[in-house]
């Protein structure tokens, strides 16, 4: 039973991965279509969490500019060995399979080399690709291999291996297939681990929603065969009312009383058997024991939530590493010079594929946020987006103030005359009113407005319809601020939040 915080990351931060390098353990997760790309977060106590940098800060290092919803950075791989950080993932329907260094786990990371199949005709074409090396120094590439493109896009050829050569970023062989699970959809995943002289393959499988879970097998040799563990899946939430669901996609490292643990991704929704997982996939942590046979055991994951947290920035800074656009670096947008946050409107909205958006990760289920804003010279505000489909703002600018809510291209607005000025701007997502009966869903959104002082609620909006269960998104919601046309400048955000 472990007494660490869980989630250990909060908000959208899926498929982690974790190594341990000198007196220090790293963890990278997955940020699909959002920029700077995979974070790197560091700590000496498996406590406290410390976002050090991104992988993924310079153009090019990955190509999310083009990507279709929730595609981009999946699963990164991290591994340390001779003083060199190695970074493996794919760059899903972007650039492909991708391989970075860096000497420091805060970067500046390397541009990212593709992993190139043995003819050379392209990137390996796989998901979830894991780095490991046997005595010889032989490098092993496995991976899911789920098809992203072409004429047999979403075909599934399960867990699949390539020895590489590391200098020239290509396969030296053609793909083999490995031990693929016990049946579960989806075998994906994989990390392979030399432990007293036999190499475990875990997986995950089930696929990433209610049925998920991780299964192990083990072998004489890093390309198999290897033999299903009798216990398998060793950790998956399916089936029970357990408050964080969807277990598994884990990664396993000794950790700091030098027993091992399993960090792994899960939900924590809110409402009945349906229920909504609104911040999205978090990475979480639970003890891993092995037993006298050689198989680990992985404990069922424990909720033990953070303290709230309340976050004011005044933007007379340089931005944080928390803030993060879509498709598109913050820097392209935000705007510090004059002291406030500018950000300059060009036509796109938050239906489009680049609005000029910044925004952080939701890390609370009950959360509230506010911006002071100026919209007399242009139109923008604050919103909560899930992607370009489903997303809740409240905007200012020409006149009016708007709260809006965009539900797969269903739109309902609620508009007050304003007369311009300055104005705070309110999101905030709390537990559903109580209804008498069962909760019909995990929150709902109050879309609120002060203008001179007096606070008007102008909508509420239904949460569910910005959780992972209905979006269909790898991602979670992230809360930001906006510009559609002309300059809005923002001078102060406010965003407290408990998980109470
Ligand atoms: C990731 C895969 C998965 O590559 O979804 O469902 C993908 N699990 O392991 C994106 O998170």
């Amino acid at each position: 039973m472990t007494t660490l915080y869980n989630p250990l990351l909060n908000g959208f931060h899926p498929d982690p991965s974790v190594v341990k390098a000198g007196d220090a353990w790293y963890l990278a997760t997955s940020t699909f279509e959002y920029l700077p790309g995979i974070p790197i977060h560091r700590s000496t106590d498996f406590e406290t969490w410390e976002l050090i940098g991104h992988v993924a800060t310079r153009p090019g290092q990955l190509a999310v500019e083009e990507v279709p919803t929730a595609g981009g950075a999946w699963a990164p791989t991290i591994r340390h060995r001779d003083g060199v950080f190695h970074l493996v993932i794919t760059d899903a329907m972007g650039r492909g399979m991708l391989h970075f260094t860096a000497t420091d786990a805060a970067g500046p990371w390397s541009d990212g080399d593709l992993i190139l199949k043995a003819d050379g005709s392209g990137s390996v074409d796989g998901i979830d690709p894991d780095i490991a090396w046997d005595a010889d120094g032989t490098v092993y590439i496995t991976y899911s291999g789920l098809i992203l493109e072409g004429a047999e896009i979403g075909q599934h050829l399960g867990i699949q291996q390539v020895k590489v050569d590391l200098e020239r970023h290509i396969a030296l062989e053609e793909p083999r297939s490995l031990w693929s699970g016990t049946g579960g959809g989806f075998p994906e995943a994989p990390h392979l681990y030399e432990v007293d002289g036999r190499w475990y393959l875990m997986i995950a499988e089930g696929g990433t929603e209610r049925g998920h879970g991780i299964s192990i097998a083990r072998g004489d040799s890093p390309e198999g065969p290897f033999e299903t563990a009798p216990q398998n899946p060793l950790v998956s939430a399916r089936s029970t009312t357990r408050p964080v669901q969807n277990t598994g996609h884990g990664d396993l490292v000794i950790g700091p009383d030098g027993d091992w643990l399993c960090v792994l991704l899960g939900v924590r929704p809110r409402s009945m058997t349906r229920a909504f997982s609104a911040l999205g996939r978090e990475t979480f942590v639970t003890p891993v024991h092995w037993e006298d046979d050689g198989w680990p055991s992985i404990e069922p994951v424990q909720l033990n939530a953070r303290p709230g947290t309340r976050v004011e920035v005044a933007f007379d800074q340089p931005l944080d590493g928390e803030w993060i656009s879509i498709r598109s670096l913050p820097g392209d947008h935000a705007d510090l010079a004059s002291g406030a946050l500018v950000l300059h409107g060009n036509g796109s909205t938050l239906d489009d594929p680049r609005p000029v958006f910044v925004g952080r990760r939701q890390e609370h289920l009950t959360n509230s946020v506010t911006v002071t804003t100026d919209a007399s010279a242009g139109v923008g505000g604050l919103a909560v987006r899930y992607d370009e489909h489903f997303h809740v703002e409240v905007e200012a600018g020409q006149g009016s103030v708007t709260a809006r809510a965009v539900i797969s291209g269903l739109v309902q607005e609620w508009t007050i005359p304003f007369g311009g000025g300055i104005l705070d701007l309110h999101i905030d997502s709390r537990k559903p009113a109580p209804t008498g009966g069962f909760p019909r869903t995990g929150d709902e959104f109050d879309l609120s407005v002060t203008i001179d002082g007096e606070r008007t609620l102008l909508a509420t909006v239904d949460g569910r319809f910005l959780s992972s269960e209905v979006t269909e998104s790898f991602t979670g919601r992230v809360i930001g601020v906006y510009a559609v046309e002309g300059v809005v400048s923002f001078q102060r955000w406010i965003a407290e939040g408990d998980d109470e």
